[in-house]
């Protein structure tokens, strides 16, 4: 049994790195013109081969049957299978990974399931005028977390930012809760005492807190000890000698980001070096505190002098700061990165990359103690924000041991934690509150207490004088409802365009929901776009909703068997 464990954790690891892939590092135009999405991974049983089922929505615009879409789609996975393998092998240390085989999911194909889930309802999508077939990649409606909250507000957002803008944000906020390598804390998986596949470093789980000791801070499965301290010691040195550099967050920064550069640039500042945070948009209101004169707004179209280095942080590739992309690989003698992505994809010459940090704050701690910096209360407030932002306040699963180790280090140099939580956690606008309220009051349980959903329109934020970006939060609330296992919250973005996000708690996949719809996303948070008006969308997401449930407790049977989890007599009736 533990052995099959294994083989499906690692199945299910190669899916969310492929999937995430898909979304951003796989430029093919054969891959990138369709929706493509991995629906199942099957490993087989000494791993030295995996079969990833796909299935793929074609863009209607390209003339081409769907069949065609379906060759190219596959024709241009064989051809970067190579890469697709070396990502894998980076993300999810194995001695080998599995040889990769593509096969379309004939199983769960979109038009067929679609067309049964209107005929149901009797229910049909009234014509769009462009390409219903291919909505938006993934829901970026935030994750409804704090972190998201404060990543959010007044982030520069603009109504009808592009889908990608709306993709990244995943990435950028709280959604990394869902993603997949990430909710592994330290020995939650455990190849070490495997004899068939893949035997990593062992596991350990002593971490201690001296500069000396900084090694043993990692998750030893991440990478090689040599590997870490020589990724640190690269970096390390890039700014030992650098007199001056730039420092490069995310564009539509959250708090890890801001966090990480600020601390740098107040570190490096106070040992005499020339130091400024390049930016390209507008810091979000509740960041704010932590720039000291440290940024410098600039895009694409100025030229800066030369410095040592240009060195970004939390950024997973280069479109992570689309117009200053030229300024980094131009304007830095050298270049270096130091980010906790799981699907980052190396941009500059030298690179600390630890998926399993809770937040490129924690590298950058682990980093100054290495250098044998003394760290100041300033550098440590923001090394702060930037954990509590990614970990939503030391909630999600990329939350360990080392995580409180740290941030209990932190303590010791006097910082005021309750300035900065108040600064992010407790500054609502009260029209944010009255907006809430007007969701919450059209909010309704079904499936016996194991699903919820929500909406809200376009007219309700004009009443509650809200920002679009006020109704975080509420698919998160209305998840955590104890019993619900599914929750469906969905955004009116304009005449029959409705974003739906899903949030599911335990052991429903919502990605396969939103795969249906032609969205994608991951297990626990996942999205898709309907075309259709908010009363036309919200009996087919029910619907698909409580299909789910039905199958999983199809098959699994000894769950559907165990008494609900409490609650959901008072609950069920809403
Ligand atoms: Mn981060």
């Amino acid at each position: 049994m533990a052995q099959s464990y294994r083989k499906g954790r690692l199945g299910e690891e190669i899916k969310k790195i492929i999937s995430d892939m898909l979304l951003r590092d796989l430029k093919d135009p054969r891959l990138t013109d369709k929706m493509i999405s991995v629906t199942d991974v099957d490993v087989s049983p000494d791993g030295s081969y995996a079969t990833v089922y796909i299935t793929v929505l074609g863009s209607s615009v390209s003339g081409n049957t769907p069949d065609d879409e379906k060759k190219e789609a596959l024709d241009g996975l064989a051809k970067a299978t190579g890469h697709i393998r070396k990502i894998i092998g980076r993300r999810v240390k194995i001695r080998h990974v599995p040889d990769l085989t593509f096969k379309i999911d004939e199983s769960l194909e979109y038009g067929r399931h679609m067309s049964a889930v209107l005929d149901s309802l009797n229910i049909r999508p009234e014509e769009p005028e462009n390409d219903a077939e291919s909505p938006s990649v993934n829901d970026s409606e935030d994750d409804g977390n704090q972190a998201a909250d404060v990543s959010s507000a007044d982030a520069g957002k603009a109504e009808g930012e592009t889908d990608i803008h709306e993709a990244e944000k995943v990435r950028a906020y709280g959604d990394e809760e869902a993603y997949g390598v990430k909710e592994t804390a330290p020995g939650e998986i455990d190849y070490t005492e495997t004899g068939d596949h893949g035997e990593l470093v062992t596991d350990q789980h002593g971490y201690d807190l001296t500069p000396d000791d900084y090694q043993h801070f990692r998750p030893a499965y991440v990478l090689e000890p040599d590997e870490r301290t020589a990724d640190m010691k690269k970096i390390a040195d890039m700014l030992n000698e650098a007199e001056s550099m730039y420092i490069f967050p995310h564009y539509v920064a959250d708090g890890d980001a801001i966090g990480s550069c600020a601390s740098l640039c107040c570190m490096m500042r106070r040992l005499g070096k020339e130091a400024d945070i390049l930016m390209e948009d507008e810091i979000p209101d509740n960041l704010r505190f932590m720039d000291k004169n440290y940024i410098i707004y600039t895009d694409d179209s100025e030229d800066l002098p030369k410095r040592d280095l240009c060195i970004a942080l939390d950024c997973s590739n280069l479109d992570r700061f689309p117009k200053r992309q030229r300024l980094f690989t131009e304007c830095g003698r050298h270049t270096a990165c130091v980010d906790h992505h799981a699907a980052h994809v190396e941009f500059a010459e030298a690179n600390l990359i630890d998926p399993y940090a809770s937040a490129t704050a924690e590298l950058m701690y682990e980093l100054y103690l290495f250098m044998g910096l003394e760290i100041n209360a300033e550098a440590c407030e923001a090394i702060y924000t930037g954990i509590a932002t990614d970990t939503g306040n030391f909630e999600y699963t990329n939350t360990t041991r080392k995580t409180h180790l740290i941030t209990a280090d932190l303590y010791a140099h006097g910082i005021d934690t309750k300035k900065i939580n108040i600064i992010l956690y407790q500054s609502d606008r009260p029209q944010k509150l009255r907006l809430h309220a007007m969701i919450m009051s059209n909010m309704q349980i079904f499936c016996h207490g194991r699903a919820s959903i929500a909406y809200v329109t376009l007219d309700m934020y004009k009443e509650a004088d809200a920002k679009t970006s006020e109704s975080d939060g509420i698919n998160a609330a209305i998840r955590d409802i104890k019993g619900v296992e599914v929750a469906a919250f969905l955004r009116e973005k304009g005449d029959h365009e409705v974003k739906v996000g899903f949030r599911s708690k335990d052991y429903i996949d919502v990605a396969g929901i939103s795969i249906k719809f032609g969205g994608g996303g991951h297990v626990h948070a996942a999205g898709c776009t309907m075309l259709m008006s908010m009363d036309e969308t919200i009996p087919v997401i029910m619907k698909a909703v409580e299909e789910a449930l039905e199958n999983y407790d199809r098959e699994h049977p000894e769950h559907a068997a165990l008494p609900l989890d409490g609650g959901n007599a008072e609950t069920a009736g809403v």
